[in-house]
């Protein structure tokens, strides 16, 4: 098995966050830099023709190239604490809440960073490298629906110590890693967010926060 990693970004740290607070040890990993074009080098393309990270070849040659299905896999080798729901309902319940994230907030934050950062210009799709240009108003509109996400789970973390209930979820972490790259694109919580401003402080307390 090996890891295609990059510490500074977010998808590849969902995936070491995840393995960090299940005690699972971190497969043989390689940094790719993608700051660097490491993703379009003929030797990664060959690894993984999408040109992201993270990307996890398993010992029969199997390619997993999301960092969702990543921890997945690793979730159901490992059951123990389960980060994806102990029964039905836990499991409906996060997977409504990680969906919502993912979809509500990491995407339309992804078209902020990417459609308004230089060094992304003419590279607005990850693992395209070049000729993708940077559309203004997706930013904007990127940034209306991370508002308006930042609004509804302010709300829902009023009532409940994690995103998904009283347990810390696979949600809580894609939250955490999308708000720390929204942060790329000048997406700071508000600070009357007061809810979602407890929420981070015991995420980020955590030891997985540094993996
Ligand atoms: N849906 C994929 C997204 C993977 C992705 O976009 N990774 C980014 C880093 S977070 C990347 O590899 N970008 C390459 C690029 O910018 O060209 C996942 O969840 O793993």
């Amino acid at each position: 098995m090996k890891l295609y990693d990059f510490t500074l970004a977010p998808n590849p740290r969902r995936v070491r966050m995840f393995l960090a607070e299940k005690g699972i040890e971190m497969p043989p990993t390689e940094q790719i830099n993608t700051r660097e074009a490491g993703q379009f080098s003929a030797e990664f393309q060959k690894v993984n023709p999408r040109g992201t990270v993270p990307a996890l070849v398993l010992d029969d040659g199997t390619l997993l190239t999301e960092s969702i299905s990543i921890c997945r896999y690793f979730e159901e080798l490992h059951p123990e604490p389960s980060l994806f729901g102990r029964d039905a309902k836990e499991n409906a319940v996060i997977d409504m809440w990680n969906r919502r994230v993912e979809i509500e907030c990491y995407a339309p934050a992804a078209d902020v960073v990417r459609n308004s950062l230089e060094i992304f210009k003419d590279r607005a799709i990850p693992g395209m490298p070049n000729g993708v240009p940077q559309i203004a108003a997706l930013a904007e509109r990127g940034r209306a629906s991370v508002a308006r996400f930042v609004g509804r789970l302010d709300q829902q973390l009023a009532d409940n110590q994690f995103i998904a209930g009283d347990y810390l979820s696979i949600a809580d972490q894609t939250a955490f890693i999308t708000f720390d790259f929204a942060k790329r694109g000048e997406l700071e919580v508000p600070a009357d967010a007061k809810n979602i401003a407890r929420w981070q402080s015991e995420m980020a307390a955590r030891p997985s926060a540094s993996a």
